[in-house]
């Protein structure tokens, strides 16, 4: 390098005053230190500046329209990297709008971490009536698995490890960061500064189950007639995949994976029993639940949906989920990659499969499910249907695998998570434990922003709503997502009347015949408008082949739905006529 290159000598006035690093800085530092390299968020005082300084320093910024779709992102990109998603927000209201993410993630076991700015404390907790004044704190702490703050530019360093740790460590979760406005105009030494950051080391740690607890779990296992075993999401977040298609085929027990464990192992898999759930529910002596807990989406591990007794095995990284809803025989509790190691390790040779009779009468079944939808998935009304529209998506996620699906609604969730079969493991990102509508967008662009693969959102229209904003966010990024709105004019259907007779519709009905295409072309996308199957699998097609961003305005009959999809019995009214 020639001289005339070199970096010039420090200016005297350089050499007397030590550089220093201020909160901002040390904020970023310490992110880049861990890893993290993705932010989602949304700019305003005090964090404008953060977000400009991470983008500076190599930080991809993903900003979005609304916090709670930033917070949803962050969410998902935690579930499916097994590191926190960060969700930068300004204070109080974007805070708060931040906060359905964060309690979601926490009920989801996804790690994130929802950074909020704040303001002044002194003002604060003395209620004097500062700009966007809110005890952020506070308001986190029951909605997240731990939440913290820091005061002082050289606490940063530990905040943050904090923060990591909370997330991934153990069952992981939601945790609130709280940095007051002042934190990031502080400055110290730049090496005091950069000595005060704290690279997390082993921030998951390993949890290896007791080997008795494998021996019970194993000999209950063997002494099964009808044996089953149950994927939930977290195992799909424990990236064990390997070893937990070896357990299932080693085995040979038939399984059921959760929604979010579609793909785990590919449903088109010879010991897949979805397509015989109630009966292997009903019929099943003993289950071995592996990242699934037993909550209202498995009916609570009892009454109608489980038929006659069963013995539970429960593989899980929490103790305290055990015997939550009925009496667990064998919990197994470790992390899922390691506890499943030690199953398969202790199975040893010569594991006996299950008697055939039990293995012979889900297949039964499940060829008789399977043609019954063969047949209903030909079909090719006019309105399209759900499963005419489903069907065609289900041939374009075959096709390709890699794939990520996401899907929200009611019966446009509950027919895709049935229809659409899944190949890879972590594919499928949907409404989770909580039934939630909103997380559309926000884990669309999540997973095309972690993943760089095709995203395919099925969407109900009511659903997309809660997010639909963010298509110009696809736009902005230009991700390769293409939305697919299965429109049938309303929440359920479009078919409810007022009952006073009065001018305002239904409170289920909207807008009849819109145009959803139309708001992805607004920002340079592409909208499709698909009145049938042909249309809309040449707009898949072409949205997955050209990688822009698309949104397919998927005309559904508007009398296709049914209330609620197949929660219906949840609803008050129809628990009064039981
Ligand atoms: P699903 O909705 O798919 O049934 P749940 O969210 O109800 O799944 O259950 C996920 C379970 O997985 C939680 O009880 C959680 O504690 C557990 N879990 C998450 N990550 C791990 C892991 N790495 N190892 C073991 N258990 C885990
Ligand atoms: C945050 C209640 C559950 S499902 C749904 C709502 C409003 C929309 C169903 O209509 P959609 O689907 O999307 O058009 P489809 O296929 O049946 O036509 N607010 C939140 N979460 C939930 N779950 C609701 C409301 C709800």
């Amino acid at each position: 390098m020639s001289a005339v290159l070199a970096t010039p000598p420090a200016t005297s006035q350089e050499q007397e005053e030590p550089t220093t690093i201020d909160g901002f800085h040390l904020v970023i530092d310490a992110l880049k230190l861990n890893g993290i390299d993705t932010i989602f968020g949304l700019p305003g005082i005090p964090i404008t500046d953060l977000t400009r300084m991470a983008q500076a320093e190599g930080i991809r910024v993903i900003s979005f329209r609304h916090e709670q779709h930033a917070g949803n992102a962050a969410a998902a990109a935690g579930f499916l990297t097994q590191k926190p998603g960060i969700c930068l927000t300004v204070s109080a209201p974007g805070f708060l709008n931040g906060l359905t993410a964060l309690a979601n993630a926490t009920t989801n076991c996804f790690p994130m971490i929802l950074i909020s700015g704040s303001s002044e404390r002194e003002i604060v907790d003395l209620q004097q009536g500062d700009y966007e004044e809110m005890d952020q704190l506070a308001i986190a702490k029951p909605l997240c698995k731990a939440a913290y703050r820091v005061l002082h530019a050289q606490d940063i360093g530990v905040g943050i490890a904090r923060a990591i740790r909370a997330a991934v460590s153990g069952r992981p979760g939601g945790v609130y960061l709280d940095l007051p406005a002042k934190l990031f105009a502080q400055t110290m030494e730049a090496g005091a500064g950069q000595r005060s950051l704290i690279r997390v080391v082993d921030p998951a740690p390993r949890q290896i189950p007791a080997t008795d607890a494998v021996r019970r779990a194993l000999d209950l296992l063997k002494s099964a007639k009808k044996p089953l075993i149950l994927l939930g999401k977290g195992a799909a977040y424990a990236q064990a995949d390997a070893d937990i298609r070896a357990l299932v085929e080693q085995t040979g027990i038939p399984y059921l994976p959760m929604s979010m464990a579609k793909g785990l192992l590919p449903d088109t898999h010879a010991q897949s029993a979805a397509a015989a759930r109630s009966y292997v529910l009903q019929e099943a002596d003993v289950v071995m639940l592996i990242g699934a807990r037993l909550n209202w989406l498995l009916s609570h591990g009892k009454g109608k949906t489980w038929g006659g007794p069963k013995q539970f095995i429960q593989v899980d990284i929490a103790p305290t989920e055990i015997d939550s809803n009925v009496a667990i025989a064998a919990p197994v509790i470790g992390d899922i990659g390691s506890c499943v190691a030690a199953l398969l390790a202790g199975m040893g040779s010569g594991w006996a499969k299950p008697p055939a009779d039990w293995t012979a009468a889900i297949d039964e079944r499940k060829d008789k499910n399977l043609s019954k939808m063969a047949v209903t998935l030909a079909a090719r009304p006019s309105p399209m249907n759900f499963q005419s529209a489903l069907s065609v998506i289900r041939d374009a996620v075959k096709a390709r695998p890699d794939a990520i699906v996401v899907n929200e609604g009611a019966n446009t969730l509950d027919f895709a998570r049935s229809i659409v079969d899944m190949y890879e493991p972590r594919k499928r990102l949907d409404v989770g434990t909580w039934g939630i509508m909103g997380i559309g967008m926000g884990f669309a662009v999540a997973a095309a922003v972690v993943t760089g693969k095709p995203v395919i959102a099925i969407e109900g229209d009511s659903a997309f709503g809660f997010s639909g904003m963010e298509v110009e966010t696809i736009c902005r990024y230009n991700l390769p997502v293409c939305v697919v709105v299965f429109n049938n004019n309303g929440v359920y259907r479009g078919t409810d009347v007022n009952a006073s007779g009065g001018a305002d519709v239904a409170p289920t009905v909207f807008v009849k015949n819109a145009r959803y295409d139309k708001l992805m072309e607004a920002f340079g996308g592409v909208g499709v408008n698909a009145t049938t199957a042909d249309e809309l699998q040449r707009g898949l097609a072409e949205a997955i082949a050209s990688g822009k961003p698309t949104l397919i305005n998927a005309v559904i009959d508007e009398t296709a739905g049914t209330e609620s999809g197949r929660i219906t019995s949840l609803n008050p009214s129809a628990a009064k006529k039981k």
